[in-house]
């Protein structure tokens, strides 16, 4: 943690286990009716044993955006690979020798995305007394807060996810999607998991800000087959002209959109109608007729778009959780509480916080 977000954070262990409790419900800022909850989750679960988990969340995701705006999309794009492959269950998180982080899709996650939600973790613990909010629900609410920072939608997270005891396996962690896809193999991918057309549109559009690395769309300006979709040629030269310099490779960055790179918002639409779309996968949207109509509706209404993210969002929150008595609350997101085959073994505990106390 920042010095400074660190400091917050110790006024708000002291404010909040100084004070009688307020009436949580002042948290909730979003209306919940319609909303479909997965069985054991709940809008009000840490009522009692953790009323102001949403609170806190929200002010130290503030703290930490505002020292370092790339970890909002940092922060999505984790909680996607997340849950994408085995349910959000925060596996991701865990390190070690067969961590899902040291497989292909997760080599560009930014390692400080991780670190924020177990800086967030510690001071939870401080504040609750313990492991009572899992590092799972943290995760869910920590991307809510951060896509609300960067200007999207907020939206109400159902509560009382479990978090896994392993890591996914290699075979599933690779089930997440490539941006080489086609659009029909990315709906087969969604549908997979239970993410139909209408959620694929709509969550490709958090690819309205963060960066990519040139190995992601190398195919785009060095077009090996013809179902790469047209990319506008004076967008295709510039980035081959960026990517000569990518030596060694993985140092040269590509905003996702050219448009409004570090703001959440519709214009990604925008670049694909304009064929300045980054990936293969991207700009299909626009063209292929099972989606082109809704990449063209939420390029000309961001109310539409904003609506239907927050909705995918959700349904995305909530893919196959663990809950009641499955899994664990773990004391440290980045270790099970019991030992398993290739992962790191809890040892550290709150210390550094209690120290400065
Ligand atoms: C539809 C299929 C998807 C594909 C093929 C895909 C692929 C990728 C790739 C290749 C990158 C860049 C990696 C790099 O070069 O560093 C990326 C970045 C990103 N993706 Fe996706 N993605 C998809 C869907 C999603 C979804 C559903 C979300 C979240 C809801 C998401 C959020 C992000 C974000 C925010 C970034 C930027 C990360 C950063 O700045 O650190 N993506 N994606
Ligand atoms: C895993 O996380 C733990 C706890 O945060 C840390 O002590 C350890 O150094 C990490 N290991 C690796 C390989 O990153
Ligand atoms: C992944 O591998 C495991 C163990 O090898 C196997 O049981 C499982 O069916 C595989 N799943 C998929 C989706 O390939
Ligand atoms: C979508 O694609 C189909 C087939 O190419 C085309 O007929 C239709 O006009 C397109 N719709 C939009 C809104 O672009
Ligand atoms: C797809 O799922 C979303 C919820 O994320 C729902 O709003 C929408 O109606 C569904 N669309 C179709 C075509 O089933
Ligand atoms: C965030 C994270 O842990 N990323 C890791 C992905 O895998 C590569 C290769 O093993 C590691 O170097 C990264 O640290």
């Amino acid at each position: 943690m920042a010095s400074s977000t660190r400091a917050a954070a110790i006024v708000l262990v002291a404010f909040f286990c100084g004070t009688a409790h307020h009436n949580p419900a002042a948290a909730v800022k979003v209306d919940t009716t319609g909303v479909t909850v997965a069985d054991g989750l709940s809008f009000n679960f840490y009522e009692n044993t953790c009323p102001h988990v949403e609170l806190i969340v929200e002010f130290l995701v503030g703290e930490f955006i505002r020292e370092d705006a790339g970890l909002a999309p940092a922060l999505i794009r984790v909680f996607f690979h997340d849950c994408f492959p085995q349910g959000c269950d925060a596996s991701l998180l865990l390190n070690g020798t067969a961590s899902e982080q040291k497989e292909i899709p997760n080599q560009t996650l930014r390692p400080a995305a991780l670190k924020l939600v177990e800086d967030i973790r510690e001071v939870i613990h401080k504040v609750c007394g313990g492991p009572v909010v899992s590092c799972a629900d943290i995760l869910a609410l920590a991307t809510r807060d951060a896509l609300v920072d960067a200007g999207g939608p907020s939206y109400a997270v159902p509560l009382g996810r479990r978090d896994g005891l392993a890591p996914a396996l290699p075979n599933i962690t690779n089930t997440l999607p490539a941006p080489f896809f086609t659009v029909p193999a990315l709906i087969k991918s969604f549908g997979d998991r239970g993410l139909n057309v209408t959620d694929l549109v709509a969550l490709s559009g958090a690819h309205s800000f963060g960066i990519s690395h040139c190995p992601s769309f190398k195919d785009r300006f060095d077009p090996v087959n013809d179902n790469n979709p047209a990319i506008d040629p004076k967008f295709a030269e510039t980035l081959k002209a960026k990517c000569v310099g990518d030596n060694p490779v993985g140092t040269v960055t590509q905003k996702m959109d050219v448009r409004t790179p570090d703001v959440f918002d519709n214009k990604y639409y925008f670049d694909l109608v304009a064929k300045q779309g980054l990936f293969k996968s991207d700009q299909g949207l626009v063209v292929h007729p099972a989606t082109n109509r809704t990449a063209i509706r939420f390029a000309l209404n961001q109310g539409a778009f904003f609506d239907q993210f927050a909705k995918s969002m959700v349904k995305m929150s909530q893919m196959d959780v663990l809950t009641g008595t499955q899994g664990e609350i773990r004391n440290n997101c980045a270790v099970p509480n019991k030992p398993a085959a290739g992962i790191e073994t809890a040892s550290r505990e709150d210390k550094d916080l209690a120290a400065e106390m």
